[in-house]
């Protein structure tokens, strides 16, 4: 596998997000955000720990920004704080949030590196969780104004836009199992969230549109291959509505307009939605886009409840409606965080979103691995981890695949440039190709960064 093997246009990234390198939380007249309070809520997280300091990215923006292009990389995909330009999640603007940005797509375009801002990757303003979170339809609103701020603001040194970022985790993580911010146990009730989300997705689309024509904008959803364990109906029917929850309740609204009737039926929301998701609202979901991002990671293996007391769990589920639904272990290689090695299923998603939307540009916006490689360096300056290597080069292969296959992908980053704060796992796994020393802050390239650099280089 050589970067040659790819078109010559094909764009090849790093992705990061604010909440995970940042740190500096309280800096610049920052708001809270709603994971500055979770990180907070004993148990909450795995290490007890916060996004402070996490990478200290905030004060060390200019050494990343060398890191980036010494590395090769034709883009670096960031999100944008939004508590840094609204404290509130309302009102005027923050100079110095929006300067940060600024500086720092100014600081990548000087280094021949693309900037693709993500403008929400679940960093809520807490003011705004105070006054109902995700299940307000008001938020939607909120945040269309704030992309429109953001747009009006960095709009001529940013082209590439990304609305959301994995809705199906600020929805059911965020408000059903309550893993993530802001931890809250609404069951079903988060299908509303997410269709708040996604009408912030309509309504921000709309405002950057108004704002900066030129700009391209699209959205990120984090997409499974879902396959059921055997061909039994109950089986059948498990990956059926794992399928509808993971992956078409957020296609089929942005891409066809609709949402899927049956995941409906099974979150027992159908009377909601036929009277709050208006065909107005669908219709602003569904306005063209000029891409769709996906995240690839793994593939579920689906089996329905052994019995009716498995249904019965305590904990609350991630999958409201189909709680009973069990996620089986294949035997097959996992990562770090547990999850099945599946490149070939990057493959299957990308063929779902492009048989919705046959014209539509692709991209992966984020795909990698967390493995339990050392966490330290080693006294040569080398941070050996071959299982992210070989993870990165199954899965770009995997997109020479797709291209072959005639899909639209157009581009790939990788998750992530560095180690960073991974939410409930707190600093415990490490997604980065670039090592970072939490103690000293100093970043040492690993060989998974070491290899895909060659690859940039098509050096290989
Ligand atoms: O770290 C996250 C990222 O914020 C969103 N996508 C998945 C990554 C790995 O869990």
């Amino acid at each position: 596998m050589r970067r040659s093997d790819l078109p010559a246009d094909f764009v090849l990234g790093a992705a990061t997000a604010s909440y995970q390198i940042e740190g500096a939380t309280q800096a610049d007249g920052r708001g809270a955000s709603i994971w500055d309070t979770f990180a907070r809520v004993p148990g909450a997280i795995a290490d007890g720990s916060t996004g402070d300091p996490a990478d200290d990215h905030y004060r060390r923006m200019p050494e990343d920004v060398s890191l980036i292009a010494d590395l090769g990389f034709d883009a670096y995909r960031f999100s944008i704080a939004w508590p840094r330009i609204q404290a509130d999640g309302t009102g005027p603007v923050n100079p110095a949030g929006i300067d940060f940005y600024r500086r720092l797509a100014e600081g990548l375009l000087e280094r021949g590196v693309t900037p693709w801002a993500t403008l929400y990757h679940w960093d809520l303003p807490q003011a705004l969780e105070d006054r109902g979170g995700w299940l307000e339809r008001d938020t939607a609103a909120r945040f269309a104004e704030y992309a429109a701020l953001v747009t009006e603001q960095l709009g001529d040194v940013v082209t590439d836009w990304i609305t959301l970022n994995e809705p199906w985790c600020s929805s059911f993580l965020g408000y059903a199992s309550g893993v993530h911010a802001p931890g809250r146990h609404e069951g079903a009730r988060s299908a509303q969230a997410a269709h708040h989300l996604l009408l912030g997705h309509g309504l921000a689309l709309e405002a950057v549109r108004a704002t900066r024509p030129e700009a391209r904008v699209g959205t990120t959803l984090n997409l499974y291959s879902v396959r059921p364990a055997s061909e039994s109906a109950e089986d059948r029917d498990a990956a059926r509505r794992i399928d509808g929850l993971s992956n078409r309740f957020f296609l089929d609204p942005v891409l066809r307009g609709s949402y899927p009737a049956d995941v409906l039926e099974d979150l027992g929301q159908t009377s909601w939605f036929a009277e709050h998701a208006t065909a107005e609202d669908l219709q602003r979901i569904a306005a063209p886009i000029d891409f769709l991002g996906i995240n690839y990671y793994s593939r579920h293996t689906v089996a329905a409840p052994a019995d009716v007391d498995e249904a019965d769990t305590t904990e609350p589920s991630a999958y409201p409606g189909s709680e009973g639904v069990r996620f089986v272990r294949t035997g097959a290689a996992v990562t770090g965080m547990d999850w099945e090695v599946h490149p070939d299923g990057m493959v299957d998603v990308l063929r779902q979103a492009h048989d919705l939307a046959p014209e539509l540009p692709l991209y992966i916006t984020e795909n990698g691995s967390a493995y339990p490689d050392p966490d330290h360096v080693g006294p040569e300056g080398e941070v050996v981890d071959p299982d992210r290597t070989a993870y990165l080069r199954a899965h770009l292969g995997a997109c020479a695949a797709a291209v072959d296959a005639g899909l639209p992908l157009r581009g790939y980053f990788a998750w992530s440039l560095m180690d960073n704060w991974e939410w409930a796992w707190g600093y415990s796994r490490r997604f980065g190709i670039v090592h970072v020393d939490y103690e000293t802050q100093q970043r040492t390239v690993k060989q998974s960064g070491h290899w895909l650099a060659a690859f940039l280089r098509d050096a290989d």
